[in-house]
């Protein structure tokens, strides 16, 4: 197999956009009904449908590289918003090949929650560069808790595949709701701290 040619690419912080770069994900809500919980907030907001969140790649000279052993890097762009008392949140996935990934938030304030197969859960919140690494077997989703647009920034195997069956079959055992306090996990988890 040839080898996978570098790639340079400048990245908005603020928006995730890449430069160069394309978008490889667009969610709208009529994407992903099943993901919330409130149907009725569903319905009446599928009149405008909103845009939920993109994911950029950069475009470089060749393809993105596929091979186990190469890296794919891409921005995602939560936008502000909730259905119901749920904020707006990535449809969360498995990789098919287990790998890990490590994210980055570069702008806003969101939450991941992953889950291994056998129900535990893990919540981190993610700003600003902090750094997360989602080891492999961990399904994942990321939720958007601020009032603007929450950008992080993932790297992963470029051979991991990404496998939505599972997530759309069993959920997560934990959802986050905006409570009159602010957000909060069902059923409650602990409050993530960086300090050792
Ligand atoms: C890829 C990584 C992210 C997500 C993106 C969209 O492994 O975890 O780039 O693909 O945030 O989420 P989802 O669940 O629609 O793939
Ligand atoms: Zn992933």
């Amino acid at each position: 197999m040839a080898a996978a040619s570098p790639l340079v690419a400048d990245l908005e912080w603020a928006t995730g956009l890449m430069h160069p770069g394309r978008v490889v994900v667009t969610r709208r809500l009529s994407d992903m009904v099943e993901t919330y919980e409130d149907e009725a907030a569903v319905a009446a907001a599928l009149g405008d449908d909103p845009l939920i969140y993109e994911a950029y790649e950069c475009e470089g000279e060749s393809e993105t590289p596929t091979a186990p052993g190469e890296l794919v890097f891409r921005t995602t762009v939560i936008y502000p918003g909730t259905i119901g008392d749920e904020y707006f949140m990535t449809y969360g996935h498995d990789h098919v090949r287990p790998s890990g990934e490590v994210y980055m938030g570069l702008a806003g304030h969101g939450q991941i929650i992953m889950q291994l197969q056998s129900g535990e859960v893990q919540t981190a919140e993610i700003v600003p560069g902090r750094c997360v690494y989602v080891p492999a077997g961990w399904s994942h989703r990321t939720i958007n808790d601020g009032g603007e647009p929450f950008v992080f920034l993932a790297v992963y195997d470029a051979a991991a595949g990404h496998d939505y069956g599972a997530v759309a079959t069993r959920g997560f055992a934990a959802r986050l709701y905006r409570g009159p306090a602010g957000p909060q996990w069902s059923p409650p988890q602990p409050t993530t701290s960086t300090a050792a």
